[in-house]
């Protein structure tokens, strides 16, 4: 069985500095993604090769294919691992604004405007109750962008929805900078979402 690794960072550690700062990407990436990313080979080494074989996308897409006493650890450390791939691709030093092209039709056909949209998505974020993640997600059925809430690592793979745009609202995610404030974190990371990244992935997605 092939193991994963740990996926670089696409920047340095204090690349989005002032708005996450450097030691919180640092632990962040180096020993929460690592744990997850262990967690998952850990998992996998309990699976038969047809499964343990599969893409990772396809796993978390077909959750109830895994047995069930290794499911939960699929679950948790499949999706930590592949959501925090997604997080570290989300963002760029200097992003923010305003997107652009199909993501911005699609944002502006679903929640009206795109200021709509970032209220609604920093309001629904900030009060997820404990630890969890805001997405955006592309619905394949409707053919529409839509907001998802998920519980812990769950990925909204798990639910057939694509993962477009995730915010990781864990408290490891902003506690050193922002403390109890989450709100303040997620006012500050919209200066750092990578707008062009999260219309390749609806591109991808139809
Ligand atoms: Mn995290």
């Amino acid at each position: 069985m092939t193991k994963y690794e740990l996926p670089k960072l696409p920047y340095a550690y204090d690349a989005l500095e002032p708005h996450i700062d450097a030691k919180t990407m640092e632990i962040h990436h180096s020993k929460h993604h690592q744990a997850y990313t262990n967690g998952l080979n850990d998992a996998l080494e309990k699976l038969k090769p047809d499964l343990q074989n599969k893409d990772l996308l396809e796993i978390l897409g077909n959750l109830k294919k895994v047995p069930e006493n290794v499911r939960g650890a699929i679950n948790f450390h499949g999706g930590g691992y592949d959501n925090h791939k997604l997080f570290w691709n989300n963002m760029k030093p200097n992003g923010g604004g305003t997107p652009g092209g199909a993501i911005a039709d699609a944002i502006n056909k679903s929640f009206g405007n795109f200021s709509d949209f970032k209220e609604q998505f920093s309001k629904n974020t900030a009060t997820i109750q404990g630890s969890g993640w805001g997405w955006l997600v592309y619905n394949k059925k409707s053919k529409k962008v839509e907001y998802k809430a998920m519980p812990n690592q769950t990925s909204p793979l798990t639910e057939k929805l694509v993962p477009l745009l995730g915010l990781d609202v864990w408290e490891h995610a902003y506690y050193l900078k922002y403390q109890n404030k989450r709100p303040d974190y997620i006012s500050a990371w919209w200066n750092v979402v990578n707008w062009d990244e999260v219309d390749n992935r609806l591109s991808k997605a139809k």
